[in-house]
């Protein structure tokens, strides 16, 4: 067996009984794709995932790509090339993308809950493939002359990076240093060093496209100074894509990473090295910072997926583990040495980390996969009832919690996961410490989660003036206030409210301390000191509220007498939402009291006494 174990029950839940993606499909928007079409499509990919992909997991790790600093290139390991084109062979880097394109419109929702199994199984294929998926932003941002160019490289499946970070600007990256001079015949040069490109370089594809900020000579300072300019390794013919002369872009580093050591993490120079690096300014208009967002907003989607799909991996490898492992009487006859042993599943400690870990995996599965649905207006009309402008407001307020909480989330129930194989988990013989090591990397990359938190603070509720949050929370509101689980979620109803005012207090603190900050600007710092405490509640309440609304459905099923092997899922999922009500959306009470009472001395100590 290889490390990959899905959950291809839990995504079909989410997909079919609570996000009704069959009157997604049968709206038209997505053309001949029935639901029939969708089941297959996820067994593919999950047997795919569980197969080739997951095949070369653990050697790409242990023998990551290989630098070759005389020719500026990068060799992935054999193994890692079978998993790519496995995937790629199929279309599946086709999947989501536009008709135009070669590809197949798909809705957000299941395109996602594929990316989860491929994440999952071997995340740096679904990395390395998103050529296509970067093209199409390339299309959708370019003039009539660049559509083709990406057309061309979305049809040939070149590789494609997106270029911010330099050496003095990561979370800051207005302070981009990188220039672009105009030249006669309407192309730009681009000069300077970037830094920790992923995929910049690989011998998996013919050609690589870069998309890369940089700050044509005399504009502003600030992410608004920095324009968007394409750049390909190779030139190539506008017309045919035939490949032409090498452009003046070369890596020059290659990273050692404490894990995802197959993605190369590269060090980009521009224009160094006796060749002008030549690059078009996409769309021929200066709003590079925010034509990367379009890129930033899928790849925040994309590494908060990932995450999840890690955890939930690890999840079930450290349940298939406890299942099997013997140790120790049952607690109730400890003093009794003669007892009989037990495998660890009997353990109290046991049970409640691994249905913790359980309530983050489901949870937040279903938190990404309902934002998801607010990608797609015909989608989120059906599952929150939202317009088309409201759906981008809460698709916008909740990619900080899908990034910054699945990352962090994920992170710690992973060392919950290797915790339950005690010291076997600390051994290369089981996935899990590799897990670790390669979901790091989530809450640092694409925005820390400092940066996450304030994100969603100012930009996601104080600039949006609070209409998604007020739209999820009339959601929860309704539930709260519904006769949901005709009785049996009472007290877990009880726990979600208190969970949703202190989470609307949390909120109005913050924004006084904001208003505050007018008189005194010192009452800023507040804010900075509680913002990733808030997402962090914000994003229980929502774990908290999803999976209560599963339980509902899981009770209705139920009911309506479900088969064996369902009963036990059900159970399962009404079992993880009390549990979770119960035991973890207390906190955000005690997170409410932290928030009120901030004070500013830990930012008047002088950092002599850190
Ligand atoms: C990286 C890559 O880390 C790691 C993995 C790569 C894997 C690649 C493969 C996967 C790709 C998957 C994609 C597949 C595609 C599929 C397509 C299918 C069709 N939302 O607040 P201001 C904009 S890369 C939207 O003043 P500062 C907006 O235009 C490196 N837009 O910011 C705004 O103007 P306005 C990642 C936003 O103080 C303007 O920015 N690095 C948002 O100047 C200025 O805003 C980072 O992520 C938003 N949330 O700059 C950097 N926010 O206000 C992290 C801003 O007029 N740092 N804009 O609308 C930050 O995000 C900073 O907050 C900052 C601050 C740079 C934005
Ligand atoms: P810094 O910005 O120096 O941050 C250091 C610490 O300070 C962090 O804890 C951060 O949260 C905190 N901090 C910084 N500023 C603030 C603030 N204003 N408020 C509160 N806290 C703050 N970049 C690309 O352009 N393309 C890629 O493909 C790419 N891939 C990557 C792959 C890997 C493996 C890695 C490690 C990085 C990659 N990056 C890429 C860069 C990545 O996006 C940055 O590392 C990230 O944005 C953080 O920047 P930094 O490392 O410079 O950290």
């Amino acid at each position: 067996m290889g490390h990959y174990k899905s959950n291809l029950r839990d995504l079909q839940f989410n997909l079919f009984e609570m996000l009704k993606l069959d009157e997604v499909l049968a709206s038209g928007e997505f053309g001949d794709l029935d639901r029939e079409t969708a089941i297959d499509m996820l067994r593919e990919v999950n047997n795919l995932a569980q197969g080739p992909l997951a095949d070369s997991f653990t050697e790409s790790d242990r023998n990551p790509p290989v630098f070759d600093p005389e020719t500026h290139s990068v060799t992935v390991p054999e193994a890692f090339k079978k998993s790519y084109k496995a995937l790629t062979d199929g279309g599946w880097d086709k999947l989501g993308i536009d008709e135009e394109l070669g590809g197949l419109p798909t809705p957000r929702s299941l395109y996602w809950a594929i990316g989860e199994l491929i994440l999952g199984a071997n995340p740096a294929t679904f990395m390395y493939a998103a050529g296509a998926g970067f093209s199409n932003i390339f299309y959708n941002n370019g003039t009539e002359e660049q559509k083709k160019w990406a057309a061309i490289s979305s049809e040939r499946g070149w590789g494609a990076t997106m270029v911010l970070t330099e050496p003095d600007a990561g979370s800051d990256v207005g302070a981009a240093r990188t220039k672009a001079v105009k030249q006669d015949d309407g192309t730009w040069h681009i000069d300077g060093v970037k830094r920790f490109i992923t995929s910049a370089d690989q011998d998996m594809t013919e050609n690589i496209i870069h998309l890369v900020l940089a700050r044509p000579e005399g504009a502003r300072p600030g992410t608004k100074g920095l324009s968007l300019f394409f750049v390909p390794k190779f030139h190539f013919d506008h017309e045919t894509g035939e490949l032409g002369e090498r452009n003046g872009v070369y890596v020059t580093n290659v990273e050692h990473k404490m894990g995802l050591k197959v993605s190369a993490t590269c060090e980009l120079t521009f224009g160094q090295h006796g060749v002008p690096a030549k690059g078009w300014l996409v769309g021929e208009v200066h709003d590079g910072i925010a034509q990367m967002f379009d890129v930033i907003e899928h790849a925040r989607m994309m590494v908060g997926t990932k995450a999840i799909a890690t955890l939930s991996t690890g999840y079930l490898n450290a349940l298939e583990y406890a299942k099997e492992r013997i140790q120790g009487a049952d607690m109730t006859q400890m003093t009794d040495k003669a007892a009989p042993r037990v495998a660890i599943t009997h353990h109290p400690d046991v049970r409640r980390s691994l249905m913790l870990q359980k309530a983050y995996s489901e949870g937040l599965r279903a938190v990404y996969l309902y934002t998801a649905s607010h990608q797609d207006v015909v989608a989120a009309q059906l599952v929150s009832g939202a317009d088309k402008e409201m759906a981008f407001r809460v698709n916008d307020l909740l990619l900080p919690i899908v990034k910054g909480v699945g990352s962090e989330k994920a992170s710690e129930q992973l060392i919950g996961s290797l915790q339950t194989l005690g010291g076997s988990g600390f051994l290369q013989d089981y996935p899990i410490e590799q897990y670790i090591r390669d979901a790091k990397i989530d809450s640092l990359y694409e925005g820390t989660t400092a940066i996450q938190a304030q994100d969603f603070f100012f930009r996601k509720i104080i600039r949006d003036k609070g209409q998604a949050l007020a739209h999820v929370a009339g959601q929860i509101s309704s539930f709260i206030e519904s006769e949901a689980g005709n009785g049996r979620l009472k007290a877990e109803r009880a726990l979600l409210k208190t969970a949703l005012d202190d989470v609307q207090s949390m909120a109005a603190t913050l924004t006084g301390f904001l208003m505050g900050a007018q008189e005194q600007p010192t009452e800023l710092y507040k804010v900075g000191l509680g913002s990733v405490r808030f997402l962090m509640a914000v994003g229980d309440l929502m774990i908290g509220w999803l999976l209560l609304r599963q339980a509902e459905v899981a009770l209705a099923a139920l009911d309506n007498g479900a088969s064996e092997a369902d009963t036990a899922f059900y159970n399962g999922k009404i079992g993880v939402a009390s549990f979770f009500a119960k035991n973890v959306l207390p906190e955000l009470t005690a997170a409410r009291g932290i928030i009120e009472n901030i004070d500013n001395d830990v930012m008047e100590l002088d950092e002599a006494s850190f």
